[in-house]
């Protein structure tokens, strides 16, 4: 830094020298160079998280966007999501949900539902999210058909595979059928592209927790070349490592099966 401003200092007078007429005996002193303020670092994006694929992809965005940010767990098991000040950030007492301090116009902002949460981090850093209105239309797409088929489809056949107490085969084979047939359309989608919409975007990262638990869903990622390759492509991203192992803490101890979480979980209705 110091540096810099020296040789700047330096060039000045050069010129100085250079464009002052002969007549003027004194030299011009040279203008100073600003002192270089450091920029101030950014305020930490405040994460509600637990660790689900839906966690996941904030997560995974704030990781692949630099931004720092402090994860607040909400203990989905416990009914940490009912909390009047966590219903305040988060209406709908689902995670993830954001409150960046440094918003729009300066001032704090806070968002629920993960696809919106992607969409403003992907405008406010440029990144994974493009700007033209023909690519931007391609990512959505794809958002939206994450947002609601794959994520809400997987997670059903969560629930009757493996969470439910009852099997019903119905519920069971109606849910796994569909993540088959959004499997095979994911597949048939990156035949020809590396990523969703082309390039890496945030409808990749909005899915890629989902895909991971394809033993779950009780599919076979043999059967979908293409969604192989671009899940063993997904998850050598470094970002998407560490964002997809961000673990809230204790949620690894918890057991779905419990019925005191079970109750918690399965048993809402409107409050
Ligand atoms: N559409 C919401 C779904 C979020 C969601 O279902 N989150 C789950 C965890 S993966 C949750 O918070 N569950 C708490 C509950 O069921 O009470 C989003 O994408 O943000």
């Amino acid at each position: 830094m110091a540096r810099a401003s020296k040789s700047k200092a330096k060039s000045n007078l050069k010129s100085s020298s250079k464009s002052t007429s002969r007549k003027t005996s004194k030299a011009v002193a040279p203008k100073r160079a600003p002192k270089s303020v450091p920029a101030p670092r950014p305020k930490p994006i405040d994460l509600y998280y637990w660790s689900t694929p839906n966690g996941f992809k904030i997560s995974i965005m704030l990781e692949e966007c630099r931004l720092p940010y402090r994860v607040i767990p909400v203990n989905i098991s416990k009914g940490d999501q009912f909390k009047p000040e966590f219903l305040a950030i988060s209406p709908n007492n689902r995670i993830p949900a954001i409150v960046d301090p440094d918003g729009p116009g300066g001032k704090p902002i806070s968002i629920f539902e993960s696809g919106a949460i992607l969409q403003y981090l992907g405008r406010k850093t440029g990144k994974f999210y493009p700007a033209s209105e023909r690519a931007r239309v391609e990512v959505d797409q794809w958002l939206m058909w994450q947002m609601g088929g794959l994520g809400p489809m997987a997670g059903q056949a969560h629930h009757f595979r493996i969470y439910a107490k009852e099997k019903i085969p119905y519920a069971i084979d109606r849910y796994t059928n569909e993540c088959n047939r959004l499997y095979g359309v994911m597949d048939r989608r990156l035949a020809d592209r590396e990523f969703l919409a082309g390039k890496y975007s945030i409808a990749d990262i909005a899915c890629i927790g989902w895909v991971s638990r394809w033993e779950r869903q009780g599919q076979d990622l043999k059967q979908f070349p293409n969604l192989k390759r671009w899940f063993e492509t997904m998850l050598a991203r470094p970002a998407v490592d560490r964002g997809i192992h961000l673990k809230a803490e204790d949620a690894e101890k918890v057991d779905m099966k419990d019925g005191a979480v079970q109750g918690v979980l399965f048993n809402q209705r409107a409050r």
